[in-house]
């Protein structure tokens, strides 16, 4: 029995949707939407290929990663690749490899690049500190909250990408390992015998194409699987509630020390006991929901 995260992400014309209308729609109720065609409006949108990155910056040096699906305790830190820009360029359409390039701060190499865009005015207050992410055809970036808990804005050029979303109250059923943002579980084969509770969760999914925006709210859970090879850009804006808020200040400090600290000590034994914590987790979550395991 596949997941239940058929129910398609509403899609609309983010050419013409207004900012009162994205507000009263999908801001405020913190619902994901796809913008469709949102950058359209921009230089980047037809000026970001393939080969504008390589020839204009092809020589700089990048950290690449694997997407790690064979040691789900390890966090996205240290990159497991060094390699010309350039050539993972030519890798990622040429083959699909499992090295990914992950929040790629590409506008302290080349500032000039922030000319070729600017921020959609469906909302203000973005924290404007853009990244970009390039994939290998069939790589997977595997389910996830981020951490500092920001909605995201999650533009495709490149490429099509496809995502698979929950919202952050499922977080127990998707068995999240605590003083973490990652799951264990994998959505396209969900091991029911292990995560029962996974029989319980209701997700949404959709297709990213070039020049369309992702809204992803705050907590939101997200699986993302390259299509093609290609790229992204994300930019965010702070939580809307101040929980969400003191949480993302708190996964990235408390949290995040502590896991540091702890897998530093003993890796394995600390991966085992979240493990069996997030199991305790779904379990009360069965339970208060009146399912049986
Ligand atoms: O598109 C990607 O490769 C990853 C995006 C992502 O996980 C994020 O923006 O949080």
């Amino acid at each position: 029995m596949a997941l239940d995260f058929q129910t398609p992400v509403p899609i609309v014309d983010g050419t013409t949707i207004t900012r009162e209308e994205f507000t009263e729609q999908y801001a405020k109720p913190q619902k994901p939407v796809v913008l469709r065609g949102l950058w359209k409006q921009y230089p980047a949108y037809t000026k970001w290929t393939m080969d504008f990155f390589r020839q204009t910056m092809g020589s700089i040096e990048v950290g690449l990663f694997g997407n790690r699906k064979e040691d789900l305790s390890k966090t996205l830190q240290v990159p497991n690749a060094v390699m010309r820009f350039d050539e993972y360029l030519n890798l990622i359409e040429r083959e699909p490899t499992d090295l990914r390039l992950f929040l790629f701060p590409i506008f302290k190499h080349r500032p000039e690049l922030l000319k070729d865009f600017d921020y959609p005015k469906i909302t203000s207050g973005y924290i404007k500190v853009p990244f970009m992410f390039f994939g290998p055809p069939k790589s997977i970036v595997r389910m996830h909250q981020d951490i500092d808990m920001c909605n995201v804005y999650l533009t495709q050029f490149h490429g099509r990408k496809r995502v698979v979303l929950f919202a952050p109250d499922q977080s127990d059923l998707l068995y999240r390992l605590p003083f973490n943002v990652h799951s264990t579980v994998d959505v396209d084969n969900p091991d029911y015998e292990e995560y029962p509770g996974l029989k319980y969760v209701k997700g949404s999914s959709t297709i990213l194409e070039h020049g369309d925006t992702l809204f992803m709210p705050s907590g939101y859970w997200h699986h993302i699987e390259y299509l093609e090879g290609g790229f992204g850009l994300s930019v965010r804006t702070l939580a809307h509630t101040l929980p969400m808020k003191v949480r993302g200040v708190y996964n990235l400090t408390i949290q995040r020390t502590t896991d540091n600290l702890m897998r530093k000590m003993n890796d394995k034994k600390w991966f085992e006991y979240k493990k069996s914590l997030a199991r305790e987790r779904a379990q009360k979550a069965m339970s208060r929901i009146g399912l049986q395991a």
